[in-house]
């Protein structure tokens, strides 16, 4: 299986996909294609397409198949490994994780404009100043923070005790609340935490960190 994502400091769709098949230990071979200016005669456009004329990254390749969605990806790697649990395993709350998942790959449009996944930088005077002067971006995070809030256990993960894709559908959110200090509860920073300690997630970072 071969996983082309963007840089780990700044591709938050790659994060996503990245976490999952690391987390569930699914063997893959990862493909860095990193960012430019995204010009049709750049590497970037050129080397993806190569693999998938939508030219965005993450992209999976297994066998004969081209998947080139993270929710796509991570929907086809749960089919493909049933046994290892990708979503939690009661009916209604896997429905509640999709839709979760849903409201993240369409939606918080100011939180996503606004403050991009930048893992090494430290924005937090930025984002105070973001913070008070955007009603939508505080909606935003007002919204995150009530599913956040819905966890079972206080120090646990949105659908119960083990990390799954809604999990990792909110990784990303983690990594720009921190850098840019923007403010959030007690339990949302209890989140924060569980998801900061994942194995997969401290690989992620440190590798961002190696980024030039
Ligand atoms: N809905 C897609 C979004 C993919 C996406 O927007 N990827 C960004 C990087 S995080 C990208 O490749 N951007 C290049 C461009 O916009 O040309 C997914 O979930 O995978």
């Amino acid at each position: 299986m071969d996983l082309y994502i963007g840089n780990k400091n700044y591709s938050t769709w790659s994060m996503r996909a990245w976490l999952v098949l690391q987390h569930f230990q699914i063997p893959f071979t990862e493909h860095l294609v990193p960012y430019d200016d995204f010009l049709p005669e750049q590497n970037f456009k050129q080397t993806l397409a190569k693999i998938t004329p939508v030219g965005k990254v993450p992209v999976l390749k297994h066998q004969d198949l081209i998947v080139w969605d993270s929710l796509a990806i991570c929907e086809y790697l749960a089919e493909l490994f049933p046994e290892r649990h990708l979503w939690t395993q009661d009916i209604k709350t896997r429905a509640y994780a999709r839709a979760v998942c849903a409201e993240m790959h369409s939606g918080f449009m100011a939180l996503r404009s606004l403050c991009p996944m930048n893992i090494t930088q430290d924005f937090t005077q930025l984002g105070q100043q973001l913070f008070h002067e955007n009603a939508d971006l505080q909606a935003d995070i007002k919204r995150i923070e009530e599913i956040w809030s819905k966890r079972e256990y206080p120090k646990g993960f949105l659908c119960g005790n083990e990390f799954t894709i809604v999990d990792a559908f909110y990784a990303p959110v983690v990594m720009r609340f921190k850098s840019y200090g923007l403010p959030v509860s007690e339990s949302s920073q209890n989140y924060m935490q569980t998801i900061l300690n994942v194995g997969a997630v401290k690989a992620w970072i440190e590798a961002a960190q190696q980024e030039s």
